[in-house]
């Protein structure tokens, strides 16, 4: 049975109705520009055909009610003020309704079952999917416009403002805007987008590791403050401002920390740019070694890789038709993403995953996965 299925199912049997509305929002992979997008940077990530599902109907009593699958716990409050009780995955969708309403929406209950096969804390941001899913219910019932760069920004501010992340905005305006068969260059200052076609040469291959991120947001707060730093030093308002040329002339006058850091978001913005330019030349050579150098300067200068990530794209390096791979999210554990002939894909998953097995003892999932399209109600 598909997920769309499930909650349709499970809606019926705990309603006792159809659902009047299905609504769905993507998980994401980014392709390359790791660690850009709070620098103001370039990324170009795809939505995948990993999804969060919601079955639905208005209610008169201004309550939204919502079962999840997932966890097997269901949540119902009221919309009005809000305050935040935890982490909780209901968190989510309270925080969802407390951002509507403080971007002065006027919003209408409704009951649900939400389900999701988007792997958590793996780094294909399962928690946008839920941000943007549930943004995307309200919208239905409530009648909201939907554009999904101001569904972003909002989903953002629930991430840092209502469960105190402090993340940027690609994951948000990927699972809001994806385009199916596209990779989308988003310019994370201005929020413009191009959708950048994946040539037939090649399939998006997933390898998640198994391990999973601890202590991320410390971390993650230290790079941005060093990045941060970095652009103080240059005068400019975020590293996107500085290219290679003007840092190469500057950096032995930096931190040797803050410089390395640094050079990683400098060099990766310029790295993203020139893969969105490779892959609609179709040189996936091109593109591939990108992938690489994108992995190896995150792994030395932003530190963010962890030893099975490590492993898992030194091991798909090594197998035939693999033009590149890296790491893909924050880091510090969760995927790798590979980009593989489609001829040697089955063969390629099937040695990584013996290889990676046989090599740390942590079973991994590897699967290809198809770019999809954004949030949307079917
Ligand atoms: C996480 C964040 F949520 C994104 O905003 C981005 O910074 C990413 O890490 C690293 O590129 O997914």
């Amino acid at each position: 049975m598909t997920l769309r299925e499930q909650v349709e199912q499970d809606f019926h049997r705990r309603f006792g109705a159809a659902p009047t509305a299905v609504v769905r929002a993507p998980g994401r992979v980014n392709l390359i520009g790791e660690h850009t997008d709070y620098n103001d940077g370039f990324v170009l990530p795809i939505a995948i055909d990993r999804e969060v599902w919601i079955a639905l109907r208005p209610r008169e009593d201004g309550r939204v009610v919502v079962h999840s699958l997932d966890y097997s716990a269901s949540l119902s409050f009221e919309i009005g003020p809000l305050s935040r009780v935890g982490t909780e995955w209901g968190e989510y969708l309270k925080g969802v309704a407390w951002v509507l309403r403080e971007a002065g929406h006027t919003l209408k209950g409704w009951e649900g079952v939400m389900g999701g096969n988007v792997p958590r804390g793996a780094g294909l941001s399962s928690s946008a999917a839920v941000e943007l899913a549930t943004e995307r219910a309200f919208a239905t019932v409530s009648g909201l416009a939907w554009q999904p760069a101001t569904m972003a920004l909002l989903g953002q501010r629930v991430e840092n403002q209502w469960m105190g992340l402090h993340t940027g905005i690609m994951d948000q305006m990927i699972v809001a805007g994806g385009r199916e068969g596209h990779a989308l260059l988003i310019d994370c200052r201005d929020l413009s987008l191009q959708p950048v076609p994946l040539p037939a040469g090649a399939v998006v291959v997933v390898l998640d590791t198994g391990t999973r991120r601890g202590l991320v947001d410390s971390a993650y707060n230290e790079r941005r403050s060093q990045c941060e730093a970095a652009a103080r030093f240059f005068g400019v308002k975020a590293l996107r401002d500085v290219d290679v040329q003007t840092f190469t002339k500057r950096e032995q006058e930096l931190d040797p920390l803050v410089r390395r850091r640094a050079r990683h978001v400098i060099t990766e913005n310029d790295r993203t740019l020139r893969a969105a330019d490779a892959m609609r030349a179709g040189d996936l050579q091109q593109l591939g070694r990108l992938m690489d150098a994108s992995h190896d300067s995150l792994r030395d200068d932003f530190e963010v890789t962890n030893e099975a990530l490590n492993t898992i794209v030194l091991l798909a390096r090594a197998e035939p038709g693999c033009f590149g791979a890296r790491m893909t999210g924050a880091g510090f554990g969760g995927c790798a993403v590979a980009l593989v002939a489609p001829g040697q894909a089955e063969a390629f998953v099937q040695s990584v995953h013996a290889k990676y097995t046989q090599a740390t003892g942590n079973t991994p999932q590897c699967y290809v996965c198809q770019a999809a399209e954004g949030t949307s109600v079917v």
